[in-house]
């Protein structure tokens, strides 16, 4: 059970936890920023183990009474379990990071794109090498051991986290990964054809259907590897594409002949949010650069990319009707392009499955309320949050309520009869998350801060508290995204927000010049915002995150099955049991099925010469938790993590003579460093 004072309740799929409001908000004022002495002594009433009161401690330790509140809040010892998980992208480290709330511990880094060695990712072994393989570019001329993670998106029932699989972008490379949340390892890499990067264009539809994936600087698209062509013809040549990957229900991997693409202008399109209940059956991405600039800042050229891209006033929401857009996908309109099948732009437009809503300039976050009917969107170069009315949105693309055509043909929606509300919260809005009853939390990236907002009377606002500002909470410093409690999905938790801070300057002491960045956990089940932690983040660098409740992970493996392939979760051809070990030779292919366990591997040695290829089948025979061995080959880049019950495989060709001393890497046992034995290569 989860130790926080806040938890009341952990009963599964449709909680919702409202009671704990009022029972945290009367916490609160009883706190109200007094001392430490006569707050924490009065509320907890304890002794501390040296014997002083607790508020003693506290004095000692100079904490006020909200901190030292804060700092009990957010204890966990050891053998109680933290009530979320943030699944954090880890940015240029290719990982995503499993974080706990509300200890802010770093439980888990999942390597995706980029090679990790503690669990054998990508040095010889087959799951991490496969999938970093099949993730390169086609040609594999150019293999990529890097990615950019940038936005997660949890598989979904009916707009809730459903604990299945976990998928994410690579911002630098067009990419996405999926991860299993059986066992929290990457089963699969895409490299989405079409697109060369793509940055926050990555979610979910409500009942996992598809995985969305934009674009975001155009690229010309002929043969897959991409061709040249003038920037003259930006206009003519580049394009975008909306990508709507079809998911297999059954193992969550990417189901290619049930995918389409849509072709987009060459505008940048950028964020973009699942539409839900009322929207359910549309998309929404921002763009930015509807002027299709280029840049060319020297003598002559028409100026730096930030000041032609931001020259109209106004740029575009594309609002996308997948439903229709799957079924055009089934018909003749479509052509095919790197395996892709696409619909065209002009029949996008046509078939009435892109629409264009004006959006005050540069936006950067799209996002849909719980309810489906508002959709928020947040400029970096304006202080108002601009809420969309899906309702008001059907009906304008119902009355063909156009105020023009853009140069491509998409109608573009009155701006007048499809916006809702502007909200003024402050300089710099980015991302908006939510919490229950219509509150609403952007972060402000100019301001340092976290604007808490109110949506309007279809999210259960009171009409006079419809579309304001509640409060302000400066955070340290510069917010990018933010997260709250299950905060993108039907039934958010609130109680929590996570301030992603791109800067912590003076918050950690200084070791060389690049600072960590900084997660700020708030609590918001009071009437006030709270910080309650700051966690450094010393690697990165993360930007979105979502944070799922621990009872929705309900399919986690704590050891594998006996024998079992990780990639397919049966039992893998290879498996092998104490007792049957052996070596096979046909020819000069040498397959070793060998067995690990506290402290051995069976065989011992292993006899090949130069020219070889050893073949070796390793299974983890173990089924206690925690018994996880490694093995390393020295000096031939081997590095495998076999946890219990696993079996794992490594293909390697032997180019050079030796004795090399193969061990186990995990210190698994009080013999750890007598597991070891000899790969011994005697010259061909
Ligand atoms: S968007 S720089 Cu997720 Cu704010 Cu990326
Ligand atoms: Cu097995 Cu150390």
């Amino acid at each position: 059970m989860a130790s926080t004072p806040s938890s009341s309740s952990s009963s599964g799929g449709a909680r919702k936890r409202r009671g704990h409001r009022v029972t945290r908000r009367a916490a609160l004022g009883m706190m109200a920023g007094g001392a430490a002495a006569g707050v924490v002594g009065a509320k907890v009433g304890l002794k501390s183990s040296s014997g002083g009161e607790l508020a003693a401690v506290a004095n000692t330790l100079g904490l006020n009474g909200p901190q030292a509140e804060a700092a009990l809040k957010t204890f966990l010892p050891g053998a109680k379990y933290d009530e979320y998980f943030m699944m954090s992208s880890g940015g240029h480290s290719g990982q995503v990071f499993v974080i706990g709330v509300p200890s802010m511990r770093l439980l888990k880094v999942i390597p995706v794109f980029t090679p990790e060695s503690w669990q054998g990712y990508g040095f010889g072994t087959d799951q991490g090498n496969v999938v970093l393989t099949e993730g390169s570019d086609p040609t594999k001329s150019n293999p990529l051991t890097w990615g950019d993670t940038h936005h997660p998106a949890l598989s979904e029932t009916a707009g809730d986290y459903d604990g299945r699989w976990l998928y994410i972008n690579d911002r630098a490379n067009g990419r996405i990964g999926m991860i299993d949340l059986r066992d929290f390892k990457t089963k699969q890499i895409l490299d989405v054809p079409n697109i060369q990067t793509s940055h926050g264009g990555c979610f979910i539809t409500p009942n996992s259907e598809y995985v969305h994936i934009s674009s975001m600087t155009p690229a010309v698209v002929a043969t897959k590897g991409y061709t040249y062509t003038p920037l003259s013809q930006y206009k003519d040549k580049f394009r975008g594409y909306s990508t709507w990957l079809s998911i297999d229900p059954k193992t969550g991997r990417f189901d290619m002949a049930k995918s389409f693409q849509i072709e987009l202008p060459p505008y940048t399109q950028d964020l973009a949010d699942a539409g839900k209940l009322t929207s359910f059956g549309l998309g929404f991405i921002n763009s930015y650069n509807t002027e299709m600039a280029t840049g060319g800042d020297m003598p002559g050229g028409p100026g730096p990319l930030e000041a032609t891209a931001t020259k109209n006033d106004y740029d575009f929401l594309h609002i996308i009707d997948w439903q229709k857009a799957e079924q055009v996908a089934k018909t003749g309109k479509t052509v095919t392009l790197n395996g892709m099948n696409v619909i065209p732009l002009d029949v996008a437009a046509s078939e009435g499955i892109l629409h264009f809503a004006p959006e005050p300039r540069n936006p950067h976050g799209v996002d849909v309320s719980p309810t489906g009917d508002y959709i928020c969107v947040a400029g970096k170069l304006d202080p108002n949050a601009t809420v969309f009315s899906t309702e008001k949105i059907k009906a304008a693309i119902a009355n063909q309520d156009y105020q023009g055509k853009d140069p491509f043909g998409v109608p573009i929606l009155t701006f007048d009869s499809v916006v809702e509300a502007q909200v003024e919260l402050g300089a710099g809005p980015l991302h908006t998350q939510f919490g229950p009853d219509g509150h609403a939390y952007t972060s402000l990236f100019v301001d340092s801060a976290v604007a808490h907002w109110r949506l309007g009377e279809k999210a259960g606002v009171p009409a006079d508290q419809a579309f304001k500002l509640v409060e302000k909470l400066p955070v340290q410093y510069n917010i990018g995204h933010l997260v709250t409690a299950e905060g993108d999905t039907v039934n958010p938790d609130g109680k929590y927000l996570v301030a992603l801070n791109k800067w912590s300057i003076d918050r950690f002491p200084p070791l060389g010049p690049l600072h960590p960045q900084n997660f700020q956990l708030v609590d918001i089940s009071g009437t006030k915002m709270q910080i309650m932690k700051d966690m450094p983040i010393g690697n990165g660098e993360p930007h979105y995150v979502q944070m799922v409740h621990r009872d929705k992970l309900k399919n986690v493996l704590s050891v594998y099955p006996p024998g079992t392939d990780p990639m397919t979760f049966k039992a893998s051809p290879f498996a092998t049991v104490a007792g049957k070990e052996r070596v096979e030779t046909s020819g000069r292919d040498v397959h070793v099925y060998m067995t690990a366990m506290r402290s051995h591997y069976t065989p011992d040695q292993i006899d090949v010469k130069v020219g070889d290829t050893l073949h070796l089948h390793i299974t983890n025979i173990e089924q206690t938790p925690d018994a996880t061995h490694g093995f390393a080959i020295p000096q031939y880049n081997i590095e495998a993590s076999i946890d219990p019950g696993e079996v794992v495989n490594i293909d390697l060709p032997l180019n050079r003579e030796g004795n090399f001393a193969m061990y186990c890497t995990e210190f698994c046992s009080a013999l750890h460093l007598e597991m070891q034995g000899w790969l011994n290569v005697s010259p061909n």
